[in-house]
């Protein structure tokens, strides 16, 4: 990569983008492009065309995505399956037709059957049927991965996928209803806390099993994959399957992750499980050993990372 390399992340308000372009920014070379929403709205295609007709792109991180948890997903599937499509569509073509060589898109681990074997390895995608709660955000990002692959097929660009287990860090959405588990818990401990509630109920049974990865890591991976050598991504995967899982490999219950957040925030009262809620996939760990044979592993353990968030979430509601 030279010092006049222009490289656009696309969702840089988001949790993963905003990681991305600090640590783009950090290393100080290149140029990083963002734009808001209000500035260029990304499910426009004329919009997105004109953006990259104007701006001499040399590399894209498509981190723009229309996210949330098992609730957001069940309640808003509409929006979820359209706001995808949409984005990564537009972003790919029109990258295609500007001559955007290189990009790395960010799926989910939810592109994997809900029985698949777990660990989850890459050639388990499309193998069997879908978690329901989220199914309309798997087929937008498994859409988003073939997307990549055929123009990478016919057109011969440089088009790559990483697949992030869940994710959590500084810049979550702590929203009660719409986030994911850890912000959604993190929120609830601390409001048990300070209000001396008498329990704190966590949606379903608690026996669903997650793998969580710090956003910094997810953002570190992001550079490692981007920045491989052509040869040694192709070698290591294939044209037809070409994404990367990211994640630590370890995982834990809802049950044990709910202990230890009551922990990191300062809840000593009773805990109880809503079992009207749903548990979504019982199980998706990743395999993570394509990545960890491309030289790249997690370095922020579950504990600090949760401690890191916690304090995010104090200064994010002080604001
Ligand atoms: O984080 P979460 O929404 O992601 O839920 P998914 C994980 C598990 O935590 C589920 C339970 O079994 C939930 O029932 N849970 C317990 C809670 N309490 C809570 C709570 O207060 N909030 C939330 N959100 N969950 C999402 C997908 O599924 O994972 C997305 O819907 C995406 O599409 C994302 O792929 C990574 O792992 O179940």
């Amino acid at each position: 990569m030279s010092r006049l390399d222009r490289i656009f992340v696309a969702g840089h308000r988001g949790m993963v983008g905003s990681a991305i372009a600090r640590k783009l920014r950090d290393r100080g070379d290149a140029t990083v492009i963002t734009r808001t929403r209000s500035e260029l709205d990304l499910a426009d295609q004329a919009q997105v065309r004109t953006f990259f007709a104007n701006e001499k792109i040399d590399q894209i991180y498509l981190a723009a995505a229309h996210v949330g948890g098992i609730m957001a997903n069940n309640t808003y599937p509409a929006e979820f399956i359209y706001q995808n499509l949409m984005i990564q569509t537009n972003i790919i073509h029109e990258a295609w037709r500007a001559g955007v060589e290189k990009l790395l898109f960010l799926g989910s681990s939810c592109i994997y059957p809900r029985l698949a074997s777990q660990p989850m390895a890459e050639d388990s995608l499309l193998t069997g049927v879908l978690e329901q709660t989220n199914e309309p955000y798997a087929i937008a990002k498994i859409a988003g991965i073939k997307l990549c692959e055929s123009y990478n097929r016919q057109y011969g660009t440089d088009y790559r996928s990483v697949m992030p287990t869940n994710l959590y860090g500084t810049g979550d959405n702590y929203d009660a209803e719409k986030s994911h588990v850890i912000p959604g818990l993190l929120r609830r401990f601390h409001d048990a806390k300070e209000s001396a509630a008498s329990e704190v109920v966590i949606w379903g049974t608690g026996k669903p099993m997650r793998e969580f990865l710090y956003v910094d890591d997810m953002a570190e991976a992001c550079l490692h994959v981007m920045d491989l050598n052509i040869d040694t991504y192709r070698k290591n995967t294939q044209p037809m399957l070409s994404h990367i899982n990211v994640g630590t490999g370890e995982d834990l219950t809802i049950r044990e992750l709910a202990i230890i957040i009551a922990d990191v925030v300062g809840y000593r009262g009773p805990i109880a499980f809503d079992s009207t809620k749903p548990d979504g996939t019982p199980r998706k760990v990743m395999d993570v050993s394509r990545l960890h044979n491309l030289g790249w592993r997690a370095r922020i353990g579950l504990r600090e990372g949760l401690a890191l968030a916690y304090a995010d979430f104090l200064t994010s509601t002080r604001r």
